[in-house]
């Protein structure tokens, strides 16, 4: 993307409005407007962002044999009634009535039109486990929408439903569920804790909600530092067994963690006290498993192996995916701006141009832009250095490729890593080394 020619609106000045650093770097990125009291939109570069995530976290889902669907944000009222739901909701269910005086209603989530799609579909205890998710808007009336997508009215989330034959199999779903989030987040470059947490309007016995540690966090968190240490990317878990995910799971929460809600002195005191990690956390993701709570009450049933009907088993998994983008800012920026990692970044890097016209420093600018158009960001803008260094540390991309007419005499680029703020002088076939290499 050309800079000159994109839309790009940021911000030299800190909104007033924003009270957390995640909140004021996204309006000063240009990354996000708010259109109506905890609705945004996204702009460009907030959008490149979000999809990053929203890839990953398809990703790690297919991974695990999940299959993605897309259910629409309305949703009819008579849905709800057929589960209990509609009356039980609550204010922060938008409730919409059509021109025929049909109740209607923005979804909130979606665990009733899943479960009625289901039942449509499966007749056979056969075609069980199945899971299905969708990435999708939804739409909860907060009382106190804040902190910009954080605690947003409208916002982007993954939603999966699982459907088992038995409590067994549901909770070796669970686990599995547990082990792609782990890994889902460890790939978009945060650290999130899973905690034994409490089902609220959504039900069930057993939730666990994951955190990501960071000092404007809603919930109070205890954990044990072990948790931090994991590589989930590298555990060897066999997925297709009952054992091997039992044995990741009994592993894991023998770690203490949980949030104030749910803690415990007793069992706290028993971590050693040089790893008791104690502080605040963003919950990002959530699961549970609710047994046969909806699949009872709208009686969707399918025949079991005797012919006679088995209601099956559910569980419902949720990750914030626009909640996900201000999560990483406030775990991963500094006094500049952002600090993004490779994996969600939105470009790869950003190429400076420190004299625009000045034709070596134009053919070097063209040839690294080359490289990959789509993906790196070439600020060719008639601006003052200043305000091109100022705005590239904002948008925090993971590399700075600086193109200087006395550097570019000899074919020489500097590149600065956005991180740990280092600066190397680079050919430019090593800089261009140096892009393939991120998001490789
Ligand atoms: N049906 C279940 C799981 S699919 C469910 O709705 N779970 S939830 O209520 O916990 O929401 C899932 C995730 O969405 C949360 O962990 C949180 O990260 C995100 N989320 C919830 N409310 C908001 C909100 N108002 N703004 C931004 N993200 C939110």
């Amino acid at each position: 993307m050309r800079l000159s020619r994109s839309f790009l609106p940021t911000l030299k000045e800190n909104p007033a409005e924003a009270q957390i650093t995640s909140h004021r770097l996204m309006l000063r990125a240009g990354m996000i407007r708010q259109t109506a009291a905890g609705i945004y939109a996204w702009l460009p570069v907030g959008l490149r962002v979000l999809r990053n995530i929203a890839n990953i976290v398809r990703h790690e889902q297919d991974a695990v044999g999940a299959q993605e669907l897309l259910m629409p944000t309305m949703q009819s009222a008579d849905l709800w009634k057929r589960s209990g739901r509609y009356d039980a909701y609550g204010p922060e269910m938008l409730r919409i009535r059509d021109r025929h005086e049909r109740d209607m209603l923005f979804g909130p989530t979606n665990e009733e039109m899943i479960t009625d799609l289901f039942g449509q579909a499966v007749k056979s205890y056969k075609e069980l486990p199945q899971v299905l998710y969708q990435i999708q808007w939804k739409f909860r009336d907060e009382v106190r929408p804040r902190f910009g997508v954080m605690r947003g009215r409208e916002f982007y989330m993954k939603d999966a439903y699982s459907f088992d034959l038995d409590h067994d199999s549901a909770v070796d779903t669970y686990r599995r569920m547990m082990l792609a989030y782990l890994r889902t987040f460890q790939r978009l470059g945060v650290r999130a804790i899973p905690m034994r947490a409490d089902t609220g309007p959504i039900g069930g016995e057993l939730s666990h909600e994951f955190l990501i540690l960071a000092p404007t966090g809603e919930s109070g968190v205890f954990f044990d530092s072990a948790l931090e240490d994991q590589d989930w990317l590298a555990e060897n878990v066999d997925v297709t067994s009952r054992d091997s995910l039992e044995e990741f799971f009994t592993g894991m929460t023998a770690f203490y963690a949980a949030t104030d809600e749910m803690h415990d002195a007793d069992a706290w005191a028993k971590v050693p006290a040089g790893r008791q990690r104690e502080g605040r956390g963003i919950e990002v993701g959530h699961i549970f498993n609710f047994g046969r709570k909806y699949t009872e009450s709208m009686d969707i049933a399918v025949s079991g192996p005797d012919g006679a009907p088995l209601y099956p088993e559910m569980g419902s998994y949720g990750i914030g995916v626009s909640r996900l983008v201000a999560a990483i800012i406030e775990a991963s920026h500094d006094d500049n701006g952002i600090i993004w990692p490779a994996s969600v970044a939105p470009f790869r890097a950003v190429i400076i141009n420190l004299k625009n016209g000045d034709a070596q420093c134009d053919a070097i600018c063209e040839k690294l832009y080359a490289a990959a158009p789509d993906d790196l960001l070439y600020d060719d803008r008639a601006e003052r250095a200043g305000a091109k260094f100022a705005d590239a540390d904002l948008l925090g991309h993971p590399l700075q490729l600086i193109v200087g007419p006395r550097g570019a005499k000899d074919g020489k680029v500097e590149v600065k890593d956005r991180r740990t703020g280092e600066r190397t002088e680079e050919t430019v076939d090593a800089a261009l080394a140096l892009i393939a290499k991120i998001r490789a």
